[in-house]
């Protein structure tokens, strides 16, 4: 199961890449025949010819495209297609198709041939079908997806049967507040790379005390070679050179950057986010530059102590969010549009960081956060994690593997985040979660764990094997709901309590109030825009008294916008807590935190 490859796909002089976004066709199968398709071997016929296939954009969530409950609710699998050529050129290369995501498992035909199966959605996955396509004529690539979670898949869910007025049906629930959208939610990509190609590039940087940048590099070919050699080069910005190594044998080395531009969040140096380019060109003992792969990379440095958290020696405070990739028609489908969007309106807003609550988000988003010196708390899928068992426990490291092995590189990505309101009261969670933070920690020392904790500190299991202790609390909301004057105390009192038991630094990882957007009640009451801001207001209070108390850390609203839940009565059209509403316009408490989120900016 060990993640390896997966390269973002690029061009290069010796990589083409094409895209196979589009409309597909789809069908999904009987909801009481779950497996009706793989018996009857759909993945041997052309789909597009037969009766009940529809249009389907990919990347998108399939949920919210037609007018039928039926697909929107569906469990089970759905099947698409479409077809492709391949250049003739194609032939002396090797070829591969690679997913940005599909949720929840997938199944990859090429031509009626099974050529990938991935689960654990959010996560790319590859794989090479240079044998199984035809240069001669076209071809069809056919994705089964299902979406069915149960209690040992990340996250966890469970089917139970249930009447209805169309007999017994399966029903998906899971305890998770966001809808459980699937279908081919990112990219499709078919890419080339030459015979012997550049299979990973690990990259570790620092800075050393006079100031210049150091960039461990190591480079695996996929033919393992010892007389393959490579040249590396670093380009600035600019696109200058500042420096050049060449390697060979285990293709590992240092490079250096003289009085380095470090990474630096947004609004923290007046040239934030500097990015370099690294330019590898690997050579074998027949054919030089034989492969070329150039990435983005920031240099800067991450430490942790008991109360503080340092970017570039430099303690950070975090302005943050917690968010989901969500937007109305494509709901988790991978937008260009919705993704610059929502970067802008964290620039407008002054964030300077956002936990991918509660999944890995798109490697796009990744690369936008690096060039906007948003950091990232980077969150693997598990939420509300129950019933330990040994299955969960493997699925879960794989998700975490998947997760650092795509992320490891991306100078945004400041902290691990194993879990969201995990169940560490449980029993065995303390050992579970024992052997979670070990494994995450032996994949990446180089960044500190945490884990988003709603438990009662005196009954938690968890905090003590992370390095930073993050919370959500409702306070005015789930707690005391509608009482702004039990807001304040209370999260000055709860921080500073798991402080004192761990001794290690705190952050508010979720906090709010859901709001309907033009709904004004005074006093405050909840659902009101008045509401969401006075409750701001009183956490901004605590955050103010525990920010002089020198180990906390930062404040994360939940959440950035509206988004789709399932469907239940407490939830009006989904969850309401958006500072932005699901078409990204600002709410009153949206101005408010815009003003606090610039003034602790400018503090710095
Ligand atoms: C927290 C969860 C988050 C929910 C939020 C809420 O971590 O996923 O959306 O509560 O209820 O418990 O709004």
């Amino acid at each position: 199961k060990i993640t390896e490859g997966l390269l973002y796909p690029r061009e290069s002089e010796t990589r083409e890449v094409r895209s196979l976004d589009g409309v597909w066709s789809f069908a999904k199968s009987d909801t009481k025949q779950p497996s009706e398709g793989l018996r009857e071997k759909w993945f041997l016929k052309d789909l597009a010819d037969s009766t009940n296939v529809i249009h389907m954009p990919v990347p998108s969530s399939y949920n919210d495209i037609v007018e039928d409950a039926a697909v929107r609710d569906h469990v089970g699998t759905v099947w698409y297609e479409r077809k492709f050529f391949v250049p003739k050129s194609w032939q002396t290369q090797r070829v591969w198709l690679r997913f940005g995501s599909v949720h929840y498992e997938a199944y990859v035909w090429i031509n009626g041939n099974l050529v990938a199966r991935h689960s654990i959605g959010h996560l790319p996955f590859e794989t090479e079908i240079t044998s199984h396509i035809n240069y001669a004529k076209e071809n069809r690539v056919t994705v089964l997806c299902d979406n069915v979670l149960l209690q040992t898949t990340i996250p966890q869910g469970k089917i139970v049967e249930q009447d209805s007025d169309n007999g017994r049906i399966p029903i998906q629930q899971y305890t998770f507040d966001f809808f459980n959208y699937a279908g081919i939610h990112r990219s499709v990509h078919l890419y080339t790379t030459p015979n012997t190609f550049i299979k990973e590039i690990i990259l570790d940087t620092d800075v050393d005390s006079e100031g210049n940048g150091i960039v461990g590099f190591r480079i695996i070919a996929n033919n393992n070679d010892t007389t393959n050699y490579a040249k590396v080069m670093i380009y600035d910005r600019e696109r200058n050179i500042v420096d050049t190594q060449a390697v060979d044998g285990s293709l590992t080395g240092t490079a250096t950057i003289r009085n380095v531009k470090k990474w630096w969040p947004y609004l923290m140096s007046s040239d934030p986010a500097y990015l370099y380019t690294i330019e590898v060109k690997l050579s074998t003992r027949a054919e030089e530059n034989v492969d070329v792969y150039r990435m983005k990379f920031g240099v800067r440095t991450l430490k942790w102590t008991n109360t503080s958290f340092l970017i570039n020696d430099k303690p950070i405070y975090f302005r943050g969010f917690g968010r989901h990739e969500d937007s109305d028609i494509r709901g988790k489908g991978l937008d260009f549009a919705l993704l610059t969007k929502d970067f802008n309106l964290l620039r407008w807003i002054g964030a300077n960081a956002y936990r991918t609550s509660h999944y890995p988000y798109s490697e796009e988003s990744m690369q936008f956060a690096d060039e906007h010196g948003i950091m990232i708390v980077d969150e693997c899928p598990s939420v509300d994690t129950d019933n330990y068992s040994n299955e969960l426990l493997l699925n879960h490291k794989f998700s975490l593997e998947q997760l650092i092995h795509r992320d490891r590189n991306h100078p945004s990505v400041v902290m691990w985040s194993i879990a969201n309101e995990p169940r560490t009261q449980k029993t065995n969670a303390d050992q579970y979660f024992a052997e979670v933070a070990r494994y995450t920690k032996l994949l990446d020392p180089s960044r500190p764990i945490t884990a988003a904790i709603a438990v009662h500190m005196n009954s938690d299991e968890l905090a003590k094997y992370l390095d930073i202790i993050s919370f959500n609390r409702y306070n005015a909301w789930y707690t005391n709901t509608g009482r702004l004057d039990m807001v304040t105390n209370n999260v000055v009192n709860e921080a500073t309590g798991w402080h004192e038991k761990h001794n290690k630094p705190v952050l508010m990882s979720e906090y709010g109030a859901d709001t309907v957007e033009g709904l004004h009640m005074l006093p405050a009451y909840v659902w009101s825009e008045e509401f969401q801001s006075q409750q701001f207001s009183k956490h901004f209070e605590a955050f103010d008294r525990l920010r002089s108390s020198g180990f906390f850390i930062g404040e994360f609203v939940w959440n950035f916008a509206d988004f789709k839940t399932a469907q239940t009565y407490t939830r009006v059209g989904g969850n309401k807590k958006g500072v932005f509403t699901r078409n990204r316009q600002p709410k009153a408490s949206a101005h408010l935190l815009r003003k606090r989120y610039f003034e602790l900016a400018s503090e710095l």
